[in-house]
């Protein structure tokens, strides 16, 4: 049987915890198959980011055509760019992509940084968010990235009338903040809705790269925006549940199964 395929454009984690080695593992868990575009080679472990080398943008261009020119894409993901150069190669890709597929799925996570604020762009971060940002289905910042998308507003409801006029799909991440309970809102016009995940002790690698990926997963396996949110959340919080280590420090999401329970 086919499966559809997610188109990610993502940085390889060595460590594979994050990246585009987590966006393979959360994208097969989902039942749908990962094209990986990779946009950069970073060097880290599981707890810090030494250095990041972007692929040049021609390559970047030319790993998607080649699997764009063969068959279908189902949704799009997109990771860490690594630069300006590659976040405009992708701005031409998936301009094309749309103009046949209109309503085709595009999951961006607008990632700044890593977890430990470590640089994940040669240039640009920010400048490369922004760029993509309209063509972009669902955008999912974490609470300082909905901060700085919006020129360091800090009032959740002018960051989510801005993000609302370039995006259709807003959901804002709580996992940055504290309490005992991670929320995370998802913003439409005329929808909204909240949900409250526990919150649990530790910090840990490419819990971001995760719920994109699932959810561009599910997108392109035809689930509704609602339901898709719902569904990778659940997913996310369970792989972080079931988190364990590998060496000291930030602990690895286990992405493995399906959304039901298992051991
Ligand atoms: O989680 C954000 C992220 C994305 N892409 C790469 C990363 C990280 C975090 O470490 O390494 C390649």
């Amino acid at each position: 049987m086919k499966r559809p395929c997610v188109l990610i454009f993502a940085g390889s984690d060595p460590s594979g915890g994050a990246g585009l080695q987590a966006d393979i593992q959360a994208v097969a868990a989902q039942g749908a198959h990962p094209l990986t575009v990779l946009t950069a080679l970073t060097v880290q472990d599981n707890d810090r980011v030494y250095s990041v080398h972007p692929v040049p943008a021609d390559l970047v261009s030319r790993q998607a055509q080649a699997l764009i020119n063969k068959g279908e894409i189902a949704a799009v993901k997109i990771g860490i760019t690594g630069n300006m150069a590659n976040a405009d190669a992708i701005v031409e890709i998936l301009r094309a992509l749309k103009r046949k597929q209109p309503d085709l799925p595009v999951v961006l996570d607008p990632v700044q940084a890593s977890g430990h604020g470590d640089a994940l762009a040669a240039d640009g971060p920010l400048q490369a968010a922004m760029t993509l940002l309209p063509l972009a289905t669902v955008v999912l910042p974490n609470l300082p990235e909905a901060m700085a998308l919006c020129g360091g507003e800090r009032r959740m409801d002018a960051q989510v009338d801005h993000l609302l006029r370039g995006c259709p799909n807003v959901l804002i991440k709580g996992g940055h903040g504290s309490g005992p309970e991670v929320i995370n809102s998802w913003y439409a016009h005329g929808s909204q809705k909240t949900w409250k995940w526990q919150r649990f002790e530790g910090s840990f690698h490419g819990t971001g790269c995760t719920l994109a990926s699932a959810l561009a997963a599910l997108l392109a396996s035809g689930r509704s925006m609602p339901e898709a949110l719902e569904l990778a959340q659940a997913y996310s919080h369970q792989t972080i549940r079931k988190a364990y280590a590998i060496a000291a420090g930030q602990r690895i999401p286990d992405r493995r199964g399906s959304n039901k329970e298992s051991k």
